[in-house]
C-alpha cells in the first residue's frame, strides 16, 4: 500500500514542505505539501524530482576503491581501516596540517554534516578547512562581523512591510534567495509592488527579478562598491541620513562620511555605467521610503567585503535597520549566531593560511589557494584531501588547476552520492544518503527566516544500498583514528548541560540540547514551557514562529559597545583599488568583455544534471552576449563561439540577447561534465565549464573571495568542425 509521508526539501534555503508517497520502500512521488507551516504548497521544478536522484541508477550505493585506474566495490570495514591508517601516517609523518577538507554547498542543508564533518579535522588538528564559502558568502559574513560584531548576525530583507526592496546583484526569483529564508520569493516581490512600494534591481544582466521588479539598471560588472559609495555620497551631500537614529545606534558615522566624500556620482558614471542623475534618484527614494531595504550578493569580485559592508551601511545610514520594511534580525529555535560563538567559529584572524596567510572566516580559508597548498614543497604542504558533498572541481576558479595538483596528493577521499568530476579524482568513494534517507531539522538558516518556522523530519525511507550519513561517516573515521569526534567546547559543554555523560552525543540530541538551550523558548507559542525536539516532532508540518520581531537591536548586536561600526579601517585594503579603478579605468585591451554569471530554475551548481526531466533543451548553457557585441565580434544567434580568458579557452553555444549589459556576457556555472564520471545523463550533455577562465590565485583579500564575476574576457566565432 502506498503510504504518504510529510518531510522537507533539501536542495536550497527554502526548505520547501513535501509529501513523499512511499512504495515498497521506495519514493515513487513528491509533491509540495499544503500543509506545510510556511511554504503552504508551494515548490519549484527540482524538489519534487528529486526521488529521481535517490533512485538514479547510477547513484553511488556502495563504497568504491580506485583499482588501476578502475572502481572496485569494497565493504565499508576496508573503506574505513585504509583511509583511517593512511590518514594516521600522513599525520605522523608531516603533521596534522597535511590533511586538509572540503564542505561543499549542500552540507548546509544537514543538521548534522556541517558540525561533524567541522569536528572531524578540529579534531585531526589541521587548520585546511576549505569549503563552497569562499565562491558564495564569505564576504556578507566578514562584513557582517565589521558593522554587527559576529559573523554570523546577518540581516534580512523585511519583505512583507518593504516599500522599497533594493536588489543589488541577486537573482531571487531564479535562485529563491540566499542568505535569506524567503518562500515564493516571486509571490512576495510581486506584493512590495501591488501595495504600492518599488522593488529595484541593479545587475549587469535584466534578470527574471527585474522583469517582475519592473525596474532595473544595468551596471558593469565588480563596480558595485564604488557605485555604493557613492549612494552613500548622495545620502549624505543632501541630509538624508537619519541623523538622530545614527547617533544613539552607530559609531564611525563621520568617518564614513569622509570615506564616501570623494565618491560623487560623477566621478563613477563612466566606471559604473550608471548615471549620476540615476544614482541620485535611486538613493533619494530609498532614503525617504517608508521601510526600505537593500540586499544582495554583489561579493564575487575584486571588492567583495566592501561592496557588502556599503550595502548593509547604506540601510544602517538611512534608518532601515531594525525596523519595519527593513532589514531585521530574525530569530528561532536555535540561536545560530550565539552557537557560532560557543563554537568558537566567530574568531577572525587567529587561524590563517600557509599561502598568502588568509585568514579563515567562520573556519573556512580561501578554495583559492588550494591547489597552490598541495602543490607548493615545505612544512605544512597538504597530502590528503576529503572531499565531503560538494564538486571544487566545477565549482571554484580555475577547477582545472585545481585537478592537477589533487592528482598529486597521496590520498583524495569523496563523500558523495555520484562519482562527480571530484570523486573521479579520487582513492576511495564513499557512499552517502540522500535527504530522503535521513531526518533532519533546517538549522543554519533558523535567523534568516522572513518566516521563521521548525520542522523535524524522520527519514523517509531507509539508506538505499550501503549508503550511510556523513556524520556517521566521520564519526567511523574518528573512531579509527583514535581521535575523540566532538572533542570541542562546545562538546564538553552539551554534554554537562544535558548530563550525557557516558551516552553518545548523536545529532538528534545535540539539537534537543539547541532547542532547550536555546533562548527562543519561552518568548513564543505554543509552548510556553519551552521548546524541545520531542515536541517539535509531533507537527509533521513544521511549527510556525511569529515574524521577525524589531526594536531589539542592543539585545542582538555582538560589538562590545552594542553600537554598529559605520567604518573599519581594514577596508582600506578594499578602498584603495576602487580609488585605483576610478582613476585609470581599464581599457578594453585584449580581453573587452567582462564574464558574469548565471543560474537556471532546473539546475542547481554542479548536479542534479543526471536528471532527465531537469536536463531538457541547452538554452540555459548559451553564452549571453549583446547583438552590440555579437555584430562587433561576428557571433551569431545558435552558432558557437570560444570565449578566451588569460589563464584559458572554451567554446561555447551563443544566445544573442538585449537582456545583458553591452560589454557582458554571461555563462551559468557547475557545467563541464566529465563523460568519464558514472552520471550518463549528465556526460551525454556536459556543457562549458565557465570556472576554467577564471584565475583562482586573485583573491579578495579580506574575506578570500574568488573573483567569480568580472573576469576580462575576448569572443570569437568558433572555427567550422
Ligand atoms: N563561476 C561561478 N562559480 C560558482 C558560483 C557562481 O555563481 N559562479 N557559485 C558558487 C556557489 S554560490 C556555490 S555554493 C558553489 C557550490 O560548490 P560545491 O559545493 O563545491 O558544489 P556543488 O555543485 O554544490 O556540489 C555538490 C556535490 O555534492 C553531491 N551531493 C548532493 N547531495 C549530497 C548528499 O546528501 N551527500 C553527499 N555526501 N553528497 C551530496 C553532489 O553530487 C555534488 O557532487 O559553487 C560556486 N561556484
Ligand atoms: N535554481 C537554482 N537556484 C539556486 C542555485 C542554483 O544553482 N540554481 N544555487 C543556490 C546557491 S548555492 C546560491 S549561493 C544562491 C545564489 O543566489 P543569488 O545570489 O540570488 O543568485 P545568482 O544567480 O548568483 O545572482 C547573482 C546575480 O548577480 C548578477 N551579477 C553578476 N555580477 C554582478 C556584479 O558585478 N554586480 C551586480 N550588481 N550584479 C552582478 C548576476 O547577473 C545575477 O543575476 O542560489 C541558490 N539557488
Ligand atoms: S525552492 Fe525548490 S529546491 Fe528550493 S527547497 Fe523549494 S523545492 Fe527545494
Ligand atoms: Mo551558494
Amino acid at each position: 500500500m502506498p503510504e504518504e509521508r510529510p518531510t522537507f526539501c533539501r536542495i536550497c534555503e527554502v526548505y520547501c514542505g513535501l509529501v513523499a508517497t512511499v512504495e515498497d520502500g521506495r519514493v515513487t512521488k513528491l509533491r509540495p505539501d499544503d500543509r506545510h507551516v510556511v511554504t503552504a504548497g508551494y515548490s519549484c521544478p527540482k524538489g519534487i524530482t528529486f526521488h529521481q536522484v535517490t533512485h538514479d541508477p547510477d547513484r553511488v550505493l556502495h563504497p568504491l576503491r580506485k583499482v588501476d585506474g578502475g572502481w572496485q566495490r569494497a565493504s565499508w570495514d576496508e573503506a574505513i581501516a585504509d583511509i583511517a591508517a593512511r590518514l594516521d601516517r600522513i599525520r605522523a609523518e608531516h603533521g596534522p596540517h597535511a590533511i586538509a577538507l572540503y564542505v561543499g554547498n549542500p552540507a548546509g542543508y544537514s543538521y548534522s554534516h556541517r558540525i561533524w564533518a567541522s569536528a572531524w579535522l578540529d579534531a585531526v588538528g589541521s587548520r585546511n578547512a576549505y569549503g563552497a564559502g569562499s565562491q558564495d558568502n564569505l564576504a556578507d559574513f566578514v562584513a557582517s562581523k565589521l558593522l554587527y560584531g559576529a559573523f554570523a548576525l546577518q540581516p534580512i530583507p523585511d519583505v512583507d512591510r518593504s516599500r522599497f526592496l533594493l536588489i543589488v546583484g541577486a537573482n531571487p526569483a531564479v535562485s529563491q534567495g540566499t542568505i535569506v529564508h524567503l518562500a515564493d520569493a516571486k509571490r512576495r516581490l510581486r506584493a512590495i509592488r501591488e501595495r504600492g512600494g518599488r522593488v529595484v534591481v541593479v545587475d549587469p544582466r535584466r534578470t527574471e527579478t527585474a522583469a517582475l521588479a519592473g525596474e532595473h539598471v544595468f551596471i558593469r560588472p565588480d563596480t558595485d562598491a564604488p557605485w555604493l559609495l557613492a549612494v552613500l555620497h548622495t545620502i549624505f551631500a543632501e541630509g538624508l541620513e537619519a541623523r538622530a537614529l545614527l547617533a544613539q545606534q552607530a559609531a564611525g558615522v563621520e568617518r564614513l562620511r569622509q570615506v564616501v566624500a570623494p565618491f560623487t556620482p560623477e566621478r563613477v558614471a563612466a566606471a559604473t555605467g550608471i548615471d549620476a542623475g540615476t544614482t541620485r534618484r535611486l538613493a533619494r527614494a530609498f532614503a525617504t521610503a517608508d521601510g526600505a531595504c537593500a540586499y544582495g550578493r554583489p561579493i564575487c569580485g575584486r571588492f567583495g567585503t566592501l561592496a557588502a559592508f556599503c550595502l548593509d551601511a547604506l540601510n544602517v545610514v538611512t534608518g532601515n535597520v531594525d525596523r519595519p520594511g527593513g532589514a531585521v534580525f530574525s530569530d528561532a529555535f536555535v540561536d545560530v549566531v550565539d552557537w557560532s560563538v560557543k563554537l568558537g567559529l566567530d574568531r577572525w584572524g587567529e587561524r590563517r593560511s600557509r599561502i598568502g596567510n588568509h585568514a579563515a572566516v567562520l573556519g573556512e580559508l580561501p578554495a583559492g589557494i588550494l591547489a597552490d597548498e598541495i602543490t607548493t614543497p615545505g612544512e605544512g604542504r597538504i597530502r590528503a584531501l576529503v572531499v565531503t558533498v560538494g564538486n571544487p572541481i566545477l565549482s571554484v576558479a580555475n577547477g582545472p588547476a585545481l585537478a592537477r595538483a589533487m592528482r598529486q596528493l597521496d590520498l583524495v577521499v569523496a563523500l558523495d552520492v555520484y562519482v562527480s568530476e571530484t570523486a573521479a579524482l579520487a582513492d576511495w568513494v564513499l557512499p552517502c544518503t540522500t535527504p530522503l534517507e535521513r531526518e533532519d531539522f533546517p538549522i543554519l538558516h533558523q535567523q534568516l527566516m522572513t518566516e521563521p518556522f521548525g520542522q523535524w523530519t524522520e527519514a523517509v525511507i531507509p539508506p538505499q544500498g550501503e549508503a550511510k550519513q556523513e556524520w556517521e561517516i566521520f564519526t567511523l573515521l574518528s573512531d579509527a583514528m583514535g581521535l575523540p569526534v566532538l572533542n570541542s567546547r562546545v562538546a564538553s559543554w552539551v554534554r554537562s548541560a544535558l548530563r550525557l555523560f557516558g551516552s553518545e552525543l548523536t545529532p538528534d540530541r545535540l539539537l534537543d540540547a539547541m532547542i532547550r538551550l536555546g533562548p527562543a523558548g519561552d518568548r513564543f507559542l505554543p509552548w510556553r514551557d519551552g521548546f524541545s525536539l520531542a515536541k517539535l516532532a509531533r507537527h509533521p508540518h513544521g511549527v510556525r514562529l511569529p515574524p521577525p520581531r524589531t526594536g531589539i537591536l542592543a539585545e542582538k548586536l555582538r560589538t562590545p559597545d552594542r553600537r554598529i561600526h559605520l567604518w573599519d579601517d581594514r577596508l582600506a585594503v578594499e578602498l584603495e583599488p576602487v580609488r585605483a579603478l576610478l582613476d585609470a579605468p581599464a581599457g578594453d585591451g585584449a580581453y573587452p568583455l567582462r564574464l558574469i554569471g548565471r543560474r537556471d530554475p532546473r539546475s542547481h551548481n554542479s548536479w542534479l544534471h543526471n536528471v532527465p526531466k531537469l536536463m531538457r533543451g541547452d538554452r540555459c548553457r548559451r553564452l549571453r552576449v549583446h547583438p552590440a557585441d555579437a555584430a562587433r565580434f561576428g557571433l551569431a544567434d545558435g552558432g558557437r563561439a570560444v570565449v578566451r580568458s588569460e589563464i584559458a579557452a572554451l567554446e561555447v553555444a551563443v544566445r544573442v540577447t538585449d537582456e545583458v549589459m553591452p560589454g557582458v556576457v554571461s555563462l551559468p556555472h557547475g557545467w563541464g561534465h566529465d563523460p568519464e564520471t558514472n552520471r550518463r545523463v549528465a556526460a551525454k550533455d556536459p556543457g562549458p565549464n565557465c570556472n576554467a577562465l577564471i584565475d583562482q590565485r586573485a583573491i579578495e583579500p579580506l574575506a578570500g573571495m574568488a573573483r567569480l564575476n568580472g573576469t576580462p574576457v575576448a569572443v570569437e566565432p568558433a572555427a567550422r568542425p
